[in-house]
C-alpha cells in the first residue's frame, strides 16, 4: 500500500553555516532513503562558512524541506534591515552581499516558529512548562503572522529583550511576542515556574541557583508529546522518549546530527571546527 504519510522524515540540527556537512548529510540520506523529507530545527546561519550556501540549498528542496527559525536566523534578519548590529562573531557578509538576498530573506521570514512533524512538535529552543502543544502552536503563529505582515520590521525592533522573564496568558502587545520568541527560540533554563534565564550557556549539569532545564520542569503541561529541539550545543545529544535534542555542536567541530523520526535512525557527519565556542 502506498501511503504518503509514511514518507521518512529526519529532523536535522542546527546548520550554522556549515554547507559541507549538510551537502553530505542530505546526499547520504537521499542515496540510501530517496523519498526522505527534512525538518530542520533553526539556526540554519552564522558563525559558520556559508550561510549563503545553506540558505540557498535548503530554499531549493521546495516541498521536501520545513524549518523552524532560531534565534540567529532572526538576527541575520534583523541586521539585514539595520534592526540589530552585526556581531563581532558573526559570517553573515557573503550573504548580505549576495544578489538574490532579498528572495532569500523574504522566504526566510514567512517560516514558522514551531510545527508539528510525524506527532513530534518541533522547536527551536524550548517550550514553557504552562503551555499546551495547542497552545505553543498557536503562540508561534502570532509571531509569524506578525513576521509576515507589513510592520514586521517594528515588531523586530521591539524582539529583543529578557523581560517578561515569565509568561501570563494577559500578556499583549511586544511584550507577549518577545516573550514567546524568546521561549521558542532562546530558552535553556527556568524555574519550576517558567521564568527563563538567558545568561547561562553551560550544559544542564551548571544549572543557575533556582533553575532547570526546560524539559525537566516537574508537570510541563506537553510532557506528552515528543519535541524535538536544537540551539544548546553544550547539552549534546539527547534521545530520550519524548525529548530530542540534536544541537550536536556542528559549527564548534562536532556533529551534524539527523534523526529519522519514525524510528529513531541516527545519522551523523563529522564537523571541522570553525569557531571556537566562547
Ligand atoms: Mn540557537
Amino acid at each position: 500500500m502506498s501511503d504518503m504519510t509514511t514518507l521518512p522524515v529526519f529532523a536535522v540540527g542546527d546548520l550554522q553555516g556549515c554547507l559541507g556537512q549538510l551537502d553530505l548529510l542530505l546526499d547520504g540520506i537521499e542515496a540510501a532513503t530517496p523519498d526522505a523529507r527534512f525538518v530542520f530545527v533553526g539556526d540554519l546561519v552564522n558563525r559558520g562558512p556559508d550561510s549563503l550556501g545553506c540558505l540557498r540549498r535548503i530554499r531549493a528542496m521546495g516541498d521536501s524541506a520545513q524549518l523552524v527559525l532560531g534565534n540567529h536566523d532572526l538576527h541575520l534578519l534583523a541586521v539585514a534591515h539595520g534592526i540589530r548590529p552585526p556581531g563581532r562573531s558573526d559570517t553573515l557578509d557573503d550573504l548580505l552581499a549576495a544578489p538574490d538576498r532579498d528572495d532569500l530573506l523574504n522566504w526566510l521570514r514567512q517560516q514558522p516558529l514551531a510545527l508539528m512533524a510525524e506527532g513530534h512538535l518541533i522547536v527551536h529552543a524550548g517550550v514553557l512548562p504552562q503551555w499546551t502543544t495547542e497552545q505553543t502552536l498557536s503562540l508561534a503563529d502570532e509571531v509569524s503572522a506578525v513576521l509576515r505582515g507589513s510592520d514586521w520590521l517594528d515588531f523586530l525592533a521591539q524582539m529583543y529583550g529578557n523581560e517578561p522573564a515569565r509568561w501570563r496568558d494577559d500578556l499583549q502587545g511586544a511584550n507577549r511576542l518577545r516573550c514567546v520568541v524568546n521561549a521558542l527560540t532562546r530558552v535553556r533554563f527556568c524555574t519550576a515556574e517558567g521564568a527563563m534565564e538567558f545568561a547561562t550557556k553551560e550544559g544542564p549539569d551548571q544549572p543557575p541557583s533556582g533553575y532547570m532545564p526546560w524539559f525537566d520542569v516537574p508537570a510541563r503541561l506537553t510532557q506528552d508529546t515528543p519535541i524535538v529541539f536544537g540551539h544548546w550545543s553544550t547539552l549534546g545529544l539527547i534521545l530520550r522518549p519524548n525529548i530530542i535534542g540534536l544541537d550536536t555542536g556542528c559549527v564548534w567541530g562536532g556533529k551534524l546530527s539527523a534523526l529519522r523520526l519514525s524510528n529513531r535512525q541516527l545519522v551523523q557527519v563529522d564537523c571541522p571546527q570553525h569557531q571556537k565556542p566562547g
